[in-house]
C-alpha cells in the first residue's frame, strides 16, 4: 500500500487550520493535525513544499521509518513546524493503518485501559461572580475538573479570561463568554499589560474563595502562562497549597529546564509543562530529577502519536502522567489523537477540553463524544474523523494573531 497523493488543506472555519490528508494507491485516505496557532502558514509550507514530495510512493504502512526519515532526514532537527509537520504525517498514516485493520486507532495502540478521559473545562470570569456562573456553567455540562482563571485588579486583560477586552473583540467572531479563543484576527497582535506584584497578590484570594464556595472536593487547574520567574513561581505554589491544586500549569518557561528545580525545592503544588515543547529531549532533566508531574505536549505539536508514547512511556518510569493541551487551536484531529492515546496508555492523567464551535465540527465531523465530564473516542476505523471538502474550501486562511504582553512600563513580557 503506497502513499499515491497528500494534500495540505488550510481553513478558517472561526479560526485557521492546517490539516494533511493522505491518499494511499487503494484508495484509503488519513488525516493529521499541523495547526500552529498564528504560525498557521509556516506549518502549511513546510509541509507542501518540502514534506509531501517526499512522502509520494512510501509505503504507507512503515510509519516508524517515515517518522525517522523525516526527522533525521531534514538534518535540522526539532522545532514547532517541523515536529507539527511530522506529527501531521504520523497522525494520517496511524488513520490508515487503523482504517485498513478495520478498528478505532486506540486498538492498535495496545487497547482500552480505562472507559473515559477525565476533561477539565475552562472557567474564568472578570470578577468573582462572573468567575462562579462560569464554574457553575461548566460543572451543569459534566465537567467534574475545572481550570480556573480571573482578571486582575488594575489589568484591563489578561491572558484566559473570556470576557476580557480582548477577548470579547472577537476570536474571528466565536469567542462566547465560556469559551475564550486567543487568536485575534488582524494583521497585528493585540497588546495586553502584566504586573507580577498584583497577580502574585490576587490569585491566591481566588482560590480561596472558589474552594470557600465550591468545596474541597472539585479538581482545579490554574495556567500561570509562562509569565513568572522561577522563584516568583516557587512562592505562587507554595501560597496555592492550602487550596490543593490538581495541577499549576507552565509557572515559568522552561526553555533552561534546570529552573525548575528551583519551583519545586519550595512547594508541592503538582506541576504541568510542556504544552510549547516539541520533542523528548526537552522533558529529559525535568522526568529524570522528577521536577513535574504532568506532561502537556499535544500529539499535534511533538511528532504524533509515535513520538508521544515514547515521551509518555519515559515519563511513567518517573511516575509522571499525561495532562495533553486541548485548546481549540489544536484541531479536532489532534483531539481524536489524544483521545485513542489517551484512552489506550497506562499512565493517563487528565485531558484538557475546550469544546470547538459548530463551524469548526461541521468542517472536521468527529465522532468521539462528551458526557459525564468524559472523552471518549468512537468506535469508528480509524480516528473517526471526516474532513467536509465543500465546507473546508467555503472559509478561506485569515491572518490571525496571539496576543503580546508589556509590563507597566512597556518592557516585552511573556505572554
Ligand atoms: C492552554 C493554553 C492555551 C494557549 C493556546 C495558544 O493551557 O490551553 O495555554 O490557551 O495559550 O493554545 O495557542
Ligand atoms: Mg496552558
Amino acid at each position: 500500500m503506497k502513499i499515491e497523493s497528500a494534500e495540505v488543506l488550510v481553513s478558517s472555519p472561526g479560526r485557521n487550520f492546517v490539516t494533511l490528508r493522505i491518499t494511499t494507491d487503494t484508495g484509503v485516505t488519513g488525516l493529521g493535525d499541523a495547526t500552529v496557532n498564528g504560525r498557521e502558514l509556516a506549518a502549511a509550507s513546510y509541509l507542501a513544499d518540502h514534506v509531501v514530495p517526499l512522502l509520494i510512493g512510501l509505503d504507507a504502512h512503515r510509519i516508524e521509518d517515515t517518522w525517522q526519515y523525516l526527522y533525521r532526514g531534514a538534518y535540522w532537527r526539532r522545532g514547532p513546524i517541523t515536529m507539527a509537520a511530522i506529527a501531521a504525517v504520523d497522525t494520517a498514516l496511524w488513520d490508515i493503518k487503523a482504517k485498513v485493520a478495520g478498528l478505532p486507532l486506540y486498538q492498535l495502540l495496545g487497547g482500552r485501559s480505562r472507559e473515559g478521559l477525565l476533561c477539565y473545562g475552562h472557567a474564568s470570569g472578570a470578577d468573582l461572580p462572573e468567575l462562579f456562573d462560569s464554574i457553575r456553567h461548566h460543572q451543569e455540562e459534566g465537567y467534574r475538573a475545572i481550570r480556573v482563571q480571573t482578571g486582575v485588579p488594575g489589568l484591563p486583560s489578561v491572558y484566559g479570561v473570556a470576557s476580557s477586552a480582548n477577548a470579547a473583540q472577537g476570536g474571528m467572531g466565536v469567542t462566547t463568554r465560556y469559551d475564550h479563543e486567543p487568536a485575534r484576527p488582524g494583521e497585528r497582535p493585540v497588546e495586553e499589560s502584566w504586573d507580577t506584584r498584583a497577580y502574585i497578590r490576587h490569585i491566591p484570594t481566588v482560590f480561596e474563595a472558589v474552594r470557600n464556595e465550591f468545596g474541597p472536593e472539585m479538581p482545579l487547574l490554574h495556567d500561570a502562562h509562562h509569565r513568572l520567574t522561577p522563584i516568583e513561581a516557587a512562592k505562587v505554589g507554595k501560597l496555592l497549597e492550602p487550596y490543593d491544586l490538581f495541577w499549576l500549569e507552565d509557572v515559568t518557561p522552561a526553555e533552561n529546564q534546570a529552573v525548575l528545580r528551583r519551583v519545586r525545592e519550595h512547594t508541592t503544588t503538582p506541576l504541568a509543562i510542556g504544552e510549547v515543547f516539541n520533542s523528548i529531549f526537552d522533558y529529559k532533566d525535568l522526568f529524570e530529577e522528577q521536577l513535574i508531574d504532568y506532561v502537556r505536549s499535544p500529539v499535534t505539536h511533538a511528532g504524533g502519536i509515535t513520538a508521544l508514547r515514547r515521551i509518555f512511556d519515559y515519563a511513567s518510569v518517573y511516575q509522571i502522567k499525561s495532562g495533553v493541551h486541548g485548546p481549540t487551536d489544536v484541531s479536532p484531529v489532534g483531539l481524536a489523537a489524544a483521545i485513542h492515546l489517551g484512552i489506550a496508555i497506562p499512565n493517563f492523567g487528565i485531558q484538557e477540553y475546550m469544546k470547538h464551535s459548530d463551524a469548526t465540527h461541521e468542517l472536521f465531523r468527529p465522532s468521539y463524544t462528551f458526557e459525564d465530564g468524559m472523552l471518549k473516542p468512537s468506535e469508528a476505523p480509524g480516528l473517526g474523523v471526516d474532513y467536509d471538502d465543500a465546507v473546508g474550501a467555503a472559509h478561506a486562511y485569515a491572518p490571525a494573531y496571539l496576543p503580546v504582553a508589556r509590563l507597566l512600563d512597556g518592557s516585552m513580557h511573556n505572554w
